[in-house]
């Protein structure tokens, strides 16, 4: 018969002891799980090694977990009659390239929705006074959608909270960007900086932003990457796609790997839905 190794062996021995060891010394399981996903641990593996361990030691497992929006570690992702394929996965930040969350219909559908609401030029969140101001570092144009306002944004806002295990009022709505040639979006990050005055009135209507999906609806023929300047990674919009990051680390404070940025479109037009997820219910 063939046994099932447990989590906590999955990467041999030395990975056990050094699991163990550290929890017997006390130190917090996110600060092990921050340091695990670095290396080929995935997430939801290291989660489990970490509840093996606890469990092990006489610890209670499930008051450390983690409470952050997060993929499941398959290749392949079921919901429905919908399949979405996972085609790359990173560490640093936590992220996800997803291939097929949405159909070339609904993508039609959702960019023809926007544009007869029309888009506006895009802004940005000013520190100082948290209000949305025009600024060069955003060139787009782009439209805010409310939460379920049409049926397709319905179903899309169920699909991405069941795809993060992540409450569907916890997510604010869709806003669709689109960017023509040389438009872009500086380096940024999209959680709200608790020391910026301007973050406080964002910051009650939800806590933190813990995650991002960026949902590409239109292909840009040249230029447009999503791309995370840290860690040097770059994905290229395909339309029905999508790139999800986590803003936070696993202990839920806002992680700096997660700057990124739209780059310049060089050729076409980039259409994206951006969706945000908070800690808690968003009003
Ligand atoms: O356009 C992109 O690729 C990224 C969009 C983005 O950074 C955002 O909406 O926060």
């Amino acid at each position: 018969m063939q046994t099932i190794p447990s989590a906590l062996d999955l990467h041999g021995a030395s990975w056990r002891d050094w699991i163990t060891e550290n929890l017997e010394r006390r130190c917090a399981p996110e600060e092990l799980l921050n340091r695990m996903l670095k290396t080929t641990w995935k997430y939801e593996q290291a989660i489990l090694a970490l509840d093996e361990a606890m469990a092990l030691l006489g610890m209670p497992p499930t008051t450390w977990r983690p409470r952050v929006p997060t993929i499941p570690d398959e290749d392949t992702i079921q919901l429905g009659e919908r399949v979405i394929r996972v085609l790359g996965r990173f560490s640093s930040p936590r992220a996800a390239l997803l291939d097929g969350l949405l159909s070339a219909e609904e993508c039609g559908n959702l960019i023809d929705y926007a544009y007869s609401k029309g888009l506006n030029k895009s802004g940005v969140v000013d520190g100082a006074t948290g209000e949305s101001i025009k600024h060069h570092a955003r060139t787009s144009t782009s439209v805010f959608l409310t939460r379920a306002e049409t049926p397709l944004i319905d179903t899309i806002e169920k699909r991405l909270s069941e795809l993060t295990n992540w409450p569907i009022s916890h997510g604010e709505g869709l806003q669709v960007l689109r960017y023509e040639a040389g438009q872009e979006y500086k380096p940024h990050f999209d959680w709200f900086d608790p020391q910026k005055p301007g973050s406080a009135n964002h910051l009650k209507r939800g806590g933190q932003r813990v995650g991002t999906t960026v949902i590409y609806l239109a292909t840009p023929e040249e230029g447009g990457g999503t791309r995370f300047p840290k860690s040097g990674v770059q994905v290229y919009p395909r339309a029905g796609g999508a790139l999800f990051f986590a803003d936070v680390d696993v202990s839920g404070r806002p992680d700096e790997m997660s700057l990124h940025s739209g780059m310049p479109v060089v050729k076409g037009s980039k259409i994206v839905a951006t969706y945000w997820q908070r800690e808690g219910p968003f009003r």
